[in-house]
């Protein structure tokens, strides 16, 4: 299946040592365990929303939705993309961390260990109900809080250690671009780091003070504005580890190359960017921010959807360049030349399927008027199932099959790739099922974030009750997916037989020069904090200046 490659030149392709690949197997497998938890979780507000079940009195839906948003969202993304980006800093520069880097890769950790256990156990006692996105006036325990932001803060300092690896790098590799991956790397963190800013201060100046008494009221809008500053690129900060896998990774398993060198530097560039100048658009049918600050974001908004476009064009190209050099003819039978039965190729790519109907979603959602129609109904809840449920985590799955064998020196053993794609094949159907219900649903005004209710037998509500169930049967695939998923990562971790496991990175087929001006980050973190202080400078100024009447703390469960 793999074709020919060129000798390496500056990518050494050395196995990751065991000291790194133990850290990378310590983040990866918290992301599974909260994964397993939030899978759990999700089934079951599937089914008490179809009214297929109810929950026992000591619990209530907003209890496990939060837990399944935090889980799913926050913590299994998070731990997931720092143990993956660690691995391939490690496989591009050499194999190994080195010491400093590797010390604070535990700190941070550690810190986002904490961090978890304290939300949980917060969401657990109930103390917390307040779902993932933390929304004032809505009012959770400082523990919940406290929790968040040591999150964010152990992965700062992840990223810190990413960023010494590069440094180290560059001084040993004087005048020469980094490799691909750790440039991505590079650019995600710089990215995180810049979003994470804002969200910080709203946790520590607003809601921590705010939810321990010392504050009477809070200014609601103002915490809308941070929060949305940090979410909409929080959803970059998914996505942009699966487009190092599919520019990186996929192409060497596909045996074909790396599209262009520049062409995905730019696009990484252009995440950085446009990323975070558009968190109105989360925001369009709130009062206190005016018309035209919020046609800003939403030009924003359209503008980082062409490094996406962008990576969409490249990756078809690799598919079909790699395909007909395997001998596909015709206007598709490179198609067939695909490796669709190898998991570690076929769950990304039912992903990227998924991405089609993702983004445009995302565009129809950032279509100023039309988010009339869509926003808070379960039509966004459809949107981001597809988007990061599906794009994102099915990558993540996909890379998972041969990062944990890689990790513990095990195989991918034939019947392990058979299991994995029947749990590919559940995770697609189970999903599918699920949000075109919650598409339809949403269009036919179905709201998001709702215990189970039928509006005293309103007809339309009637009329959605079909979807609901439509929408737990997918939910209940999905669960059935994610226990097989975990079982297929304990037989890769503990089971598989020994072995070595390639970590695919792949290559352009021919050097290629590289504009120096890509690498060049007072450049474009100086562009970055432009495009911030155009978009957010002054609706932020007249936020704090105009504040309405605060709000004081609601606890509604
Ligand atoms: Fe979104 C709400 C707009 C992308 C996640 N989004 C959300 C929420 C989440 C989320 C979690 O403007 C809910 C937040 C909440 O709780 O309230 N979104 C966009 C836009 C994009 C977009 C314009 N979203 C994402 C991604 C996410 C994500 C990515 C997670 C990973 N989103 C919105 C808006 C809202 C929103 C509004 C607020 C709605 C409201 O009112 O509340 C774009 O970036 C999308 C660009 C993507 C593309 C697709 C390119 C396709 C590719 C695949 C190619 C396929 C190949 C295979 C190569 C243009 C790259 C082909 C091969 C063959 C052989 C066929
Ligand atoms: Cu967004």
């Amino acid at each position: 299946m793999v074709i020919a490659r060129k000798e390496e030149t500056q990518i050494s392709h050395a196995p990751i040592a065991p000291a790194t690949a133990k850290l990378s197997l310590a983040y990866v497998w918290v992301a599974y365990v909260a994964f397993g938890l939030a899978a759990l979780a999700g089934m079951l507000q599937g089914m008490v929303r179809g009214g297929i079940i109810e929950l026992p009195s000591w619990t209530n839906y907003y209890q496990i939705l939060t837990a399944h948003g935090v889980l799913m969202a926050l913590i299994f993304t998070t731990f997931f993309i720092v143990g993956f980006i660690f691995s391939g800093v490690a496989r591009t520069t050499g194999g190994a961390l080195h010491g400093t880097a590797l010390k604070l890769g535990w700190i941070g950790w550690i810190l986002m260990v904490v961090g978890t256990a304290m939300a949980v156990v917060t969401i657990l006692r109930n103390e917390a109900s307040v779902l993932y996105t933390f929304y004032a006036p809505l009012k959770a325990s400082p523990y919940f809080y406290i929790g968040a932001a040591l999150l964010v803060v152990g992965s700062w300092i992840a990223g810190i250690s990413v960023f010494t690896s590069y440094r180290k790098w560059r001084r040993e590799n004087k005048g020469q671009m980094s490799p691909l991956f750790v440039f991505m790397a590079v650019t995600t963190y710089i990215m995180w780091i810049i979003a994470t800013l804002p969200v910080a201060a709203e946790v520590l100046f607003q809601l921590i003070p705010w939810s321990l008494g010392l504050t009477p009221t809070i200014n609601v809008m103002l915490s809308r504005t941070l929060f949305w500053f940090f979410g909409h690129p929080l959803v970059y900060f998914w996505l942009m580890p699966a487009y190092m896998a599919w520019y990186v990774c996929i192409p060497r398993i596909i045996g074909g190359h790396v599209f262009s060198d520049s062409l995905s530097r730019l696009a990484f560039i252009l995440l950085l960017l446009f990323s975070i100048p558009v968190g109105f658009h989360h925001q369009l049918m709130e009062p206190g921010i005016s018309a035209g600050w919020k046609m800003i974001h939403v030009t924003l908004t359209l503008i980082v959807v062409i490094p996406s476009l962008m990576t969409a064009f490249s990756i078809f190209a690799i598919f079909e360049t790699s395909g007909r050099k395997k001998g596909g003819v015709g206007l598709f039978g490179w198609l067939k030349k695909l490796p669709w039965t190898d998991v570690r190729f076929f769950a990304p790519f039912v992903g990227m399927l998924f991405f089609i109907p993702g983004g445009a979603g995302g565009i129809i959602n950032a279509s100023n008027q039309i988010n009339a129609v869509v926003h808070n109904t379960i039509w966004v809840t459809g949107h981001f199932h597809i988007t990061v449920g599906a794009a994102v985590a099915m990558t993540f799955f996909g890379v998972s099959f041969w990062l944990v064998p890689a990790l513990t020196g095990r195989t991918l053993t034939k019947t392990a790739n058979r299991m994995a794609m029947v749990q590919t094949v559940f995770w697609a159907v189970g999903m599918f099922l699920m949000s075109l219900a919650m598409h339809t649903m949403g269009l036919q005004g179905a709201p998001r974030r709702t215990d189970y209710t039928t509006y005293m037998d309103h007809p339309l509500a009637l009329g959605w009750m079909d979807y609901q169930r439509v929408m737990a049967f997918g939910g209940g695939l999905l669960f059935v997916s994610a226990i097989l998923m975990i079982l297929i990562l304990l037989y890769l971790t503990f089971y598989a037989p020994k072995g070595n496991t390639e970590y695919p990175i792949g290559e352009t087929e021919t050097k290629q020069e590289v504009p120096r001006i890509l690498e060049r980050w007072p450049v474009w973190v100086g562009l970055v904090a432009f495009l911030i202080i155009l978009a957010y400078g002054y609706p932020i100024m007249e936020q704090i200046q105009h504040q309405a009447p605060g709000s004081p703390p609601f606890k509604t469960w």
